[in-house]
């Protein structure tokens, strides 16, 4: 099955079952228009339906300078709170897309990663960045606040009083602290190394179960909003039922066999 690769604000690309989603508005720093919302909502919808056809997803924006600089300040300026609404629920939307989504999602942060695009990266499973890299929530300091799941997701990842102390500042975290508060797993000097080495990652998955890689994202989305003995439900229901696919045996046999295992998938 072929995904849509036509889009009016973003570029998607497919290489050896690598997807690279580029959002493309280098002169409005990639900021994210109901529009660039839309093209990445069907993009991924696209991609759910593709099954195991590809090993992985890269996100980034065009060009060195960002990767999303924030929802795009200019078409939000006259919106009513019910256009809010709208606009706020396309992003989340897209935001658990990427959660959603059966396949690893890397986000390849080159510069601004404000507001939206901070909140863009932290739905992905993981961010690297380039040492150039601007991460932050300055919605405060247009009188709003994080509306693409910030307020949610940040304290997850980094913990409720930095997340706090980050939001209510505005101020921006530079790509050394994003990395040491766990906001970026790798920091890379240039977007090109960064690019290769995600490509690198996602190419080296071949190697792994894909359903194994899709079921292990999928309980630990679940375990987000979960107690631990409810997430430890999920897992043991999920680890019991991998017994019954056809890559669980096939891993299990060539391990035994010391031979390459050949994973489809089921
Ligand atoms: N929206 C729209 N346009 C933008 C944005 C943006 N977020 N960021 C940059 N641009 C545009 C600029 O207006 C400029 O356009 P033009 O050349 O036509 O004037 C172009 O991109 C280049 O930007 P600058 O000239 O400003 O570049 P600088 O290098 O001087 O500055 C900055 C770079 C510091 C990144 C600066 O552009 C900036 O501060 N941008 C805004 C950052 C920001 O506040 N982001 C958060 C936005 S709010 C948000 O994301 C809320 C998410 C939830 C929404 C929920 C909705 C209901």
């Amino acid at each position: 099955m072929s995904i849509k690769m036509e889009f009016e604000t973003i570029r998607v690309q497919a290489e050896d079952r690598v997807v690279t989603i580029t959002i493309d508005r280098p002169k409005k720093l990639n900021a994210l228009n109901p529009t660039v919302l839309s093209d990445l909502k069907s993009a991924l919808e696209g991609l759910k339906e593709t099954g195991y056809e590809y090993l992985g997803v890269i996100l980034t924006g065009e060009g060195e300078k960002a990767f999303i600089a924030g929802a795009d300040i200019a078409s939000m300026a006259d919106m009513n709170p019910e256009e809010a609404r709208e606009f706020g629920r396309l992003g989340q939307i897209v935001s658990l897309l990427f959660e959603e989504l059966q396949l690893p999602v890397v986000a390849c942060v080159n510069g601004f990663a404000l507001g939206g695009g901070c909140e863009m990266a932290m739905a992905c499973d993981f961010v690297y960045a380039t040492e150039n890299a601007v991460f932050g929530q300055p919605e405060v300091k247009l009188g709003l606040i994080p509306g693409f799941g910030g307020t949610q997701r940040l304290s997850k990842l980094v913990g409720r009083n930095r997340a706090k102390e980050i939001i209510y500042t505005g101020r921006n975290v530079d790509a050394v602290e994003a990395n040491r508060i766990g906001l970026a797993v790798k920091l890379f000097a240039s977007r090109s190394e960064m690019i290769e080495a995600a490509t690198k990652l996602i190419k080296g998955l071949e190697k792994v179960s894909p359903l194994a890689v899709s079921v292990a994202k999928k309980v630990m989305e679940a375990g987000n909003d979960l107690s631990t003995p409810a997430g430890l439900e999920v897992e043991l229901s999920e680890f019991s039922n991998i017994f019954s696919s056809e890559d669980f045996k096939e891993g299990t046999k060539a391990f035994v066999e010391k031979r390459k295992a050949e994973f489809k998938g089921k």
